[in-house]
């Protein structure tokens, strides 16, 4: 490939000498060189190459705000100038963790006031993991060890992480799940509905959570973690039944709820929490991601007051990393909660680029390739079809793959999920920028097309 820039050369050869990235295939991906991207503002990205992107994806789900808020590199400078690290181990701690606690407890629903921190949204879910087993053998029940997870759910990249996910390709790479693990299926009704109606599906699917907590005995089972809406399987939207139904199941059996908010939480869906979108009443949510808009990696568990005073009664709970509650981490998502708060975010995401996302992205439907839209506040799902009707896929053809390909060589970020389209742009995109978006989306999917038929 020739380059305007002779710097991306010489960037891709470092990458093919010395960098392993992140689910990636290392040899493809030095054949191929990665896309070497410079700098950013507001949703937009610039590569090496000078080409100018739409951010569809927030980074990877989780630039809220934005790039380029200076605010936040001056909270982190400040802060690095103060006091750049300390543990908070040793019966110490530091005032940005004690102020940013508060901050996520005032946002959080009712009765959700401690938060325990971590480096990323992985390490929140294995804490959480471990939490949740103290708890129980706190109160004397050390046998309710099991964690129900649903098949294609996300929760990290971590042993624990990857376990509690629902990803068949990761589980296979190192002999996952732990045991104590186990998964029932997912609400996705498009891909795996049958003849069955949203509605019925749904039920069926949140039935699944009764019978496996019947089928383990409850006295085995600590805890049901799911993602309010799932974000990496494909932004399934549960059908309107699937979360009061299981809801109606938590209250029955004493177990605990974990929402895992990382994709979720801090203004995804229009709420601050998913949680509060779908007034789920959990006792432990993750989060990672909005919490510092992505400027810097944080992560945390944020725990009912009633689970904190069981734990509370039982002595040192044995866990924590270095990076715990970092001063400069917490700095940074101060910072963000504050502008979030200040400049009404979530409240403008809700009423105005929601709505308008939707509505726009719903137009989407009648290109031939379209077989459902969906979305709830700022994310959204197209899934690619053969036959809308029957909700055939063009099987073998990799179309996702073809139709992110255009995307990326047409100034959008948008992923692929086997054949689902998704996006989750950054809150504050302006109603100039759906346009394009969805102006370059239909383009792409139009490109899509003519492959399919050629
Ligand atoms: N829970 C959820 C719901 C997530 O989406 C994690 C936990 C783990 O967070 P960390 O910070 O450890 O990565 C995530 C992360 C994708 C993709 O393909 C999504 C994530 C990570 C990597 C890729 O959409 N989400």
């Amino acid at each position: 490939m020739t380059h305007k820039n002779p710097q991306t050369r010489e960037w891709q050869t470092l990458s093919n000498d010395h960098h392993l990235a992140p689910f990636s295939d290392f040899k493809q991906l030095k054949e191929k060189g990665p896309r070497i991207i410079t700098h950013a503002k507001g949703v937009y990205l610039w590569d090496s190459e000078g080409n100018q992107i739409l951010d569809g994806m927030a980074g990877l789900w989780c630039v809220a705000i934005g790039y380029g808020r200076d605010e936040l590199a001056e909270a982190a400078s400040k802060q690095m100038r103060e006091l750049p690290y300390y543990n908070l181990f040793f019966q110490t701690a530091h005032p940005p963790v004690l102020e940013l606690s508060k901050a996520i407890a005032e946002v959080a629903p009712e009765g959700m006031n401690h938060v325990f921190f971590t480096g990323s949204g992985s390490e929140g879910n294995d804490t959480m993991l471990r939490m949740v087993r103290h708890y129980w053998a706190i109160k004397g029940q050390p046998n309710k060890k099991t964690i129900i997870s649903r098949v294609n759910g996300y929760h990290g990249s971590t042993v624990a992480g990857a376990s509690l996910g629902g990803m068949t390709y990761m589980h296979e790479q190192g002999d996952l799940p732990i045991p104590g693990i186990v998964h029932i299926p997912q609400p996705y009704w498009f891909g795996e509905g049958g003849d069955m109606s949203p509605e019925e599906f749904g039920i069926w699917a949140a039935n699944q959570l009764e019978e496996k907590i019947l089928e383990l005995g409850v006295d085995n089972v600590g805890a049901f973690i799911a993602e309010p809406i799932q974000g990496a399987g494909g932004v399934i939207i549960p059908p309107d039944s699937y979360w009061p139904r299981i809801k109606e199941i938590l209250a029955k059996y004493d177990i605990l709820f974990v929402a895992d908010e990382v994709i979720c939480g801090f203004g995804r869906t229009g709420e601050w929490f998913g949680s509060d979108f779908y007034d789920l009443k959990p006792d432990m949510m993750t989060i990672a991601k909005g919490l510092t808009s992505g400027y810097i990696p944080m992560g945390g568990l944020i725990v009912r007051d009633e689970v904190v005073a069981v734990l509370n009664e039982g002595g040192d709970f044995n866990h924590g990393f270095t990076y715990s509650g970092h001063p400069v981490a917490a700095a940074v998502a101060l910072e963000n909660i504050r502008i979030m708060r200040e400049e009404k975010i979530i409240q403008r995401a809700h009423e105005k680029a929601a709505p308008y996302l939707q509505k726009r992205l719903r137009e989407l439907s009648d290109h031939p390739l379209v077989g459902e839209v969906r979305g709830v506040g700022l994310l959204g799902a197209i899934e690619l079809v053969k036959d809308k009707a029957t909700r055939a896929r063009y099987e073998g053809r990799g179309v996702g793959m073809i139709c992110r390909q255009f995307c990326f060589d047409n100034g959008l970020i948008m992923r692929a999920v086997g054949d689902t389209m998704i996006i989750a742009p950054p809150l504050v995109i302006s109603e100039a920028e759906i346009d394009e978006l969805v102006t370059k989306a239909r383009k792409c999917l139009d490109l899509t097309l003519s492959v399919l038929e050629g």
